[in-house]
């Protein structure tokens, strides 16, 4: 196959799967939000002594991409990862007590919410420092092409990642070996502050300068679940059937500040009516809406969910807070 034959596109909206799987799509995002939500509003008690990066507004990306994954597949993420860990199967306990430093934690409190880990469910690993994980992704695509398995890695990272010098090697490493890597870039448009056409020069797109490597690159609508699960869908395949790597571009949005709970309009980097136009197309409701447009549910389920996510929530923040500290004699073990 020659480069031009691979694809190239935007992809558009996706169409509805059937019933049980737009479902639990919908609850997946349900979830994360309602997660991330509580989290923020506890965040100001100032019990989680750890920086945190909330995905809210950006939940359709993990959930649309894991809907794709076996457990078999494994995944890697950067310092925004509670809604990857999540979508893959991590524990929620053990991802709360980790954000209150507790030894029950999935890092046993000493890694915080950018080191979120459950490799039991083939979460590996996430890394606050940009790109780190991605070399580390391409390092287990090699594994399963050697060993001819067809699982695949994942890799999220954020726009910020494409000027990092790991994402050039990791792709060229990745194309060079054809190695199953699925590479799921989360453009919310900002790196920390800054956005990205002062970054990169006037007129780039990412997923189009991605072709230069020569492998597939599409541009999918980020707060669209149910393409983001087609696009993951076909990215995955593409991986299995040994074909190498395959890059999907995600746009969606950030809706709090950088690292922290709070609405972030007087930082100065954006206006509040930017911010307002992405809530407009907030991924989570305009799933229900579709779920319930299309007779999969009524309103009262989504009602339901809401009350038994609050209460899981709950339960996994009393378990947390009900939790030890890690004793101070231990403190050093997992440090290199
Ligand atoms: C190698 C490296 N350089 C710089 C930083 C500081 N830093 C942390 S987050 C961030 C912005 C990342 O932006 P992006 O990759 O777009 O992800 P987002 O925060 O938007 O999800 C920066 C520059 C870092 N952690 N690691």
């Amino acid at each position: 196959m020659t480069t031009t034959e691979r694809p190239h596109t935007a992809i558009a909206d996706g169409a509805l799967p059937p019933a049980s799987a737009a479902l639990e799509l919908v609850r997946a995002m349900m979830r994360i939000r309602t997660v991330e939500e509580t989290l923020a509003d506890l965040y100001k008690e100032q019990e989680m002594r750890t920086p945190t990066h909330f995905s809210i507004g950006q939940e359709a990306v993990a959930v649309g991409v894991s809907g794709a994954l076996r457990p078999t597949d494994v995944a890697y993420s950067g310092h925004r990862c509670h809604a990857h860990y999540l979508a893959k199967g991590g524990d929620l306990r053990g991802m709360v007590a980790e954000l209150y430093g507790r030894e029950t934690g999935c890092a046993r409190g000493r890694g915080g919410s950018v080191h979120l880990n459950a490799p039991e469910v083939g979460f590996i690993a996430a890394s606050a420092i940009l790109g780190e994980t991605m070399a580390a992704a391409a390092g287990s695509a090699w594994s399963f092409a050697m060993d001819r398995s067809p699982r695949i890695a994942v890799s999220y990272f954020g726009d910020g990642v494409v000027e990092e010098g790991i994402f050039h090697e990791t792709l060229n490493f990745a194309v060079v070996k054809q190695v199953p890597l699925l590479l799921i870039c989360e453009n919310n448009l900002y790196s920390t502050h800054t956005p990205l056409e002062v970054r990169q020069p006037s007129g780039t797109t990412i997923w189009e300068r991605v072709r230069s490597y020569q492998l597939p690159s599409v541009i999918v609508d980020g707060n669209d679940v149910f393409a983001v699960l087609a696009a993951a869908e076909e990215g995955a395949a593409w991986c299995r059937e040994g074909k190498g790597p395959y890059f999907i571009e995600c746009s969606t949005y950030r809706w709090r500040e950088h690292v922290g709970p709070n609405w972030d309009y007087d930082a100065g980097y954006r206006t509040k009516a930017e911010v307002d136009s992405w809530i407009a197309k907030d991924p989570v409701k305009r799933a229900q809406a579709a779920v319930v447009a299309a007779g999969y549910c009524g309103d009262e389920q989504i009602i339901t969910w809401s009350a038994e996510l609050q209460q899981e929530i709950a339960e996994a923040v009393a378990y947390a807070k009900a939790s030890p500290f890690p004793s101070v004699e231990t403190l050093l073990d997992g440090t290199y």
